[in-house]
């Protein structure tokens, strides 16, 4: 026992000295020799670490109690201490201790596990929705409640980088978003799969030709003008590592301004000025079965 308690305290010192290396961390991106998670940001990515921790801490105890186990019944039952084995083969309260206890360690788990997930899911009352769609090989995003206006970001190559800037994580253009608002982000891809993911939002949703996936974040109002970097994390072809994510956080009044910006400057998703899609085609059903009825008699016909 005696033995146990301080393999326990080694366990701990040795958490504990890992706790603050990981805290207190500057916020951009990963850095080098960087022990743990990335700073968490959003509500859900604090969350995720929190739970991260309880389950290191789980998984530890459960790793030294089986080894601690095998240690003592090497030495315990060797040859030398244990000439004539014992012959008994079942024990019914051990065998219920050893199913029912992991069952429960499992359900303890479960519960903040499912309750993280659906938190994590979708925002209640979004602020503001922006899409994101993942292409080969870069994301094109949409502002649909603030004019429409849709704009490609590509990554930007080594030799232009400014001072500063991450390799393979800075974009040409940034998705520039508000602090202290509910963003709900649409994802989606128009080629093959790709993956919306940003550590430190603990967002990594999967972007799927032809299908909608959602996820949220919010980002506290201390965190205006910070750049933060994600990654394509679905392997997605040749360019898979060269289409980041960079993202601007502003200020609200900020967000408005460069919305007003961004309006004039980029495309619109939807050109209000152009015809409707079936201008010039039949207008009623009625009409269309003639106008059909007519093409299909000039095909029998000749
Ligand atoms: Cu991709």
């Amino acid at each position: 026992m005696n033995f146990l308690s301080r393999l326990g305290a080694v366990a701990a010192a040795f958490l504990f000295t890992l706790g603050p290396l990981t805290l207190g961390k500057a916020l951009a991106a990963s850095e080098n020799y960087q022990l743990g998670l990335q700073a968490p940001v959003t509500p859900v990515m604090e969350r995720i670490d929190w739970f991260h921790d309880i389950l290191l801490w789980i998984i530890t105890l459960i790793t030294i109690f089986v080894l601690v186990l095998l240690l003592y019944v090497m030495w315990r039952f060797s040859e030398k201490r244990n000439p004539t084995p014992s012959k008994t083969t079942h024990n019914l309260g051990l065998e219920l201790a050893w199913t029912v206890i992991p069952v429960l360690i499992l359900i303890g788990i479960a519960f903040p596990s499912f309750r993280l997930l659906y938190f994590s899911d979708q925002v209640q009352d979004a602020d503001i929705t922006v899409k994101a769609i993942g292409r080969q090989w870069y994301w094109s995003y949409e502002y649909p409640d603030h004019g429409n206006f849709t704009f490609d970001a590509y990554m930007v190559a080594d030799e232009d980088l400014e001072p500063g800037q991450p390799r393979l994580l800075t974009t040409d253009e940034a998705l520039v978003l508000p602090v202290d608002t509910n963003i709900r982000f649409i994802i989606t891809a128009s080629d093959v799969l790709h993956n919306f993911a940003m550590p430190q939002f603990g967002l990594k949703t999967d972007a799927v030709p032809g299908r909608i996936n959602e996820t949220w974040a919010y980002v506290p109002a201390e965190y205006a003008g910070q750049t933060f970097y994600g990654q394509c994390s679905e392997l997605c072809g040749t360019g898979h590592s060269y289409m980041p994510v960079m993202v601007q956080m502003v200020s609200k009044a900020e967000f408005a301004a460069w919305t007003e910006k961004a309006r004039e400057e980029y495309a619109r998703v939807d050109d209000p000025a152009a015809e409707p899609a079936l201008a010039g085609e039949p207008e009623t059903v009625a009409e269309t079965v003639k106008v059909a009825a007519a093409s299909s008699a000039a095909t029998t016909s000749e």
